[in-house]
């Protein structure tokens, strides 16, 4: 591990070989029980991280609330402020960090840049947008009257985040509430505590260096237990959840039975459209990074392409071909494409998969695989493979966090494509590849694509921060990230004044004394 800078990242981070797992800025507390985080790289122990209690929740809870208080008043572009000096210290630590992700989660080195780019870019978005939280005003119907909307912080914001972008989906949300005047409890995914450690030393140190109170930031750690302690808790009013579909819907019914808000960005399962006037070099990039980039883990991972049959052939050969120039093996060396998937677990799911497509009439064209041998002690190394499928099968309905590629054809019109494409449960991402601005246009209308997110000419996953990123349907209908995603992390309230004399009422009612 040390040959690839391993061990200095950790110290730059502070990252020990025992962390408290839970903390309010810098203060620590450890009751809980103890996780051990191994590398999918190589399978090695990285560090050991101690779960949170409910009595350490509970004194965590109560920091959060007391630090509400004081930075709810901060004027927000002074929250912006720090969120701007804590998206320095991640341009400082980008190496580090990203190597932490890459080693910890298992993508690769590149990846793991992007995704602290990722949280640097929304850090940016922030602090312009702490200048910006607008409302309207409205014409009253009464004379000498005023109206108007405004935004306020909604007090503790709750964050669970996945195993695969274990520190980017946790700033989209963070710097957000920040700048909106909310606190933040995260629990990171139990898979990659150690991402989360090293973020809340980030965070700690800057709120240190302002003066700012302990609990603006906060960290958890643990399993579904853990984050249960949120979801039933009346005190946050807002859970921001990222995972699978199964986990949300257990966090929108609980969170709901307490009418709390749930902001929810859940599987998706992503295809490209690949009509007769698609560029087909450009189809080749997008779908082959979109299925095997992080290792088929990515919520935006493309696991369905919709080819045309007149085309079907050529682009076949042409990924096929592509498929067979990925470099499998360490992510933190930069010559590898694809690194592990992140435990056994994944890789008994991924061999599942597998088996499934063609018990179900699947023709495998790319044969999948779990590699052995040298570098591959970790076991999480698979091989990216690609099946002939048909789309109703159960396997290619379902989201597979790996990277297993199903080709499907469709004949006749681009209204065929598109109803394949909206024939499953979730509704993330989607993309298009064609020159034809009909059916560009088509794909785009009202009859198009279902998902949050549809490109046209580019792959389902690699969103920028600047949109609104999130999905329909299974998906969840949560929105994070950029446009105007930050209304959800903010009450709204209606303000109507009168500086008349006179009392009028609305409707024109008439209630004389
Ligand atoms: C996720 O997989 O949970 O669009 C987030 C993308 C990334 C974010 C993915 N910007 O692929």
């Amino acid at each position: 591990a040390s040959v690839f800078g391993i061990d200095e990242a950790l110290k730059k981070l502070g990252i020990e070989a025992i962390n408290d797992g839970t903390s309010s800025g810098s203060i620590k507390f450890a009751s809980g029980t103890t996780i051990s985080s191994h590398s999918p790289v190589d399978g090695a122990l990285i560090a050991k991280v101690k779960t949170t209690s409910k009595a350490d929740y509970d004194k965590v809870m109560n920091t959060a609330t007391q630090a509400f208080k004081s930075w709810r008043s901060k004027p927000a572009p002074q929250r912006g402020e720090i969120v701007r000096q804590f998206g320095d210290k991640l341009r400082e630590l980008k190496k580090p960090l990203g190597k932490l992700v890459s080693y910890e989660m298992g993508k690769s080195y590149q990846e793991g840049l992007g995704e602290v780019q990722e949280m640097i870019d929304i850090c940016d978005f922030a602090v312009g947008l702490s200048r910006q939280l607008h409302g309207f005003t409205m014409h009253s119907e009464r004379p000498g009257h005023r109206m108007y909307e405004q935004y306020h912080p909604l007090g503790v914001v709750g964050i669970i985040s996945a195993f695969n972008f274990p520190v980017a989906v946790w700033a989209w949300n963070t710097a957000l509430a920040w700048i909106c005047g909310d606190v933040c409890i995260w629990k990171p995914s139990e898979k990659t505590p150690l991402c989360g450690i090293a973020c809340q030393n980030i965070a700690a140190e800057v709120l240190k260096a302002n003066n700012l109170p302990e609990g603006i930031s906060c960290l958890i750690n643990g399993d579904y237990k853990v984050g249960e302690f949120m979801t039933i808790d009346k005190r946050v009013p807002l859970v921001s959840a990222t995972g699978s579909i199964r986990m949300g819907k257990i966090v929108a019914q609980t969170v709901a039975a307490r009418l709390g808000k749930s902001l929810l960005e859940l599987g998706g399962n992503n295809a490209i459209i690949v009509t007769p006037d698609a560029d087909i070099k450009m189809t080749v990039i997008g779908a082959v990074f979109g299925a095997v980039g992080t290792a088929g883990q990515r919520c935006t991972s493309t696991r369905r392409l919709i080819i045309h049959e007149s085309i079907y052939n050529k682009v076949k050969n042409a990924v096929v071909k592509a498929y067979q120039q990925l470099r499998i093996g360490n992510p933190l060396d930069e010559s590898n494409h694809v690194g592990p998937l992140i435990d056994t677990d994944a890789v008994a799911m991924y061999k599942k998969a597998l088996q499934k497509v063609v018990d179900e009439g699947g023709n495998m064209i790319v044969e999948g695989g779990v590699l052995e041998g040298h570098g591959y002690e970790s076991g999480c190394y698979v091989k990216p493979a690609i099946a002939e499928a048909q789309p109703h099968f159960e396997i290619v309905q379902h989201e597979t966090f790996a990277p297993v590629l199903y080709f499907l054809k469709y004949s006749g019109d681009v209204e065929n494509a598109i109803e394949i494409q909206n024939g499953v449960v979730q509704g993330l991402s989607s993309a298009i590849m064609t020159n034809n601005l009909r059916e560009a246009e088509r794909f785009l209308s009202v009859s198009g694509s279902d998902c949050g997110i549809a490109n046209v000419n580019i792959g389902t996953s690699g969103a920028e921060i600047g949109g609104a990123f999130g999905g329909e349907k299974e998906t969840g209908g949560g929105r994070e990230s950029g446009s105007d995603a930050w209304k959800v992390y903010m009450r709204r309230q209606t303000n109507t004044i009168n500086y008349t004399t006179e009392l009028p009422l609305a409707q024109g009612i008439k209630f004389d004394l």
